[in-house]
């Protein structure tokens, strides 16, 4: 089946996993139909590998024969290959670059120092967890009071961040505090967003992100 030459538009990803998540959010959003297709990264297929030689990664996406790669590059190129549904990025070229700047923020700062939360413990976690809280300060003042961070479309900056609304009960419980408490007007846009049909049907289950999450850090000692 992976080697079967992909027609249309496929996407290469696991269940669970927030990257391929974003993906899948932008492709409901313009309403694309697509075929997805399971990767066992411990036996990536030969598609994954050629599609993503670089990197070797999931999230990929194909269409008709050429791969996409990189979650947030792949979700512009949605945005620009069905250009017919309600755009995901604002046409403005200014509001553009600080909606980029706000996704790459998510994955350099949110995501990086949201995994270190899950992966430390003692002194090392209580720091990340300052560090966190500071970064989710700053989510929240870009958001302000708007239903989304672009305004009244859900857009981009949504996509990229909202897949990991599943991990909010993680980052409570790894590192004991209340997201409620800490943003919470981070936890009432993710109630928002989770309105929408695109999120809800994709977003995994949060007991199970932290089954999974408390299952690597028994693994690795951290428990
Ligand atoms: C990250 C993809 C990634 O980490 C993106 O698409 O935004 N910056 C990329 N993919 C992981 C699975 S999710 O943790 C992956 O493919 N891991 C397998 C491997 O590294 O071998």
């Amino acid at each position: 089946m992976a080697d079967v030459e992909p027609k249309g538009v496929v996407l290469l990803d696991v269940l669970m996993n927030t990257f391929g998540h974003r993906c899948r959010i932008a492709l409901a959003e313009k309403g694309v139909e697509y075929e997805f297709r399971v990767e066992n990264l411990r036996d990536k297929s030969p598609l994954l590998l050629k599609s993503n030689p670089v990197h070797k990664r999931i999230p990929v996406l194909i269409h008709d024969g050429k791969p996409v790669c990189e979650s947030p590059i792949i979700v512009q190129y949605i945005d620009e290959a069905w250009p017919h549904r309600a755009p995901l990025l604002p046409a403005d070229p200014y509001a553009r670059a600080q909606a980029r700047f706000w996704a790459d923020f998510v994955d350099k700062k949110f995501n990086e120092c949201g995994s270190r939360l899950c992966d430390l413990k003692g002194e090392e976690q209580a720091a990340a967890k300052e560090e966190f809280i500071g970064i989710l300060k700053l989510l929240e003042g870009e958001l302000g009071d708007k239903k989304y961070f672009g305004g009244d479309a859900f857009g981009f900056v949504d996509i990229v961040l909202v897949p990991s609304v599943s991990w909010f009960y993680s980052y409570e419980n790894c590192a004991g505090f209340r997201m409620e408490e800490a943003a919470p007007k981070l936890v009432a846009w993710g109630k928002r967003c989770m309105e929408r049909e695109s999120v809800a049907k994709t977003l995994s289950d949060p007991h199970k992100v932290y089954e999974f999450v408390d299952r690597l850090r028994k693994r690795s000692g951290v428990e």
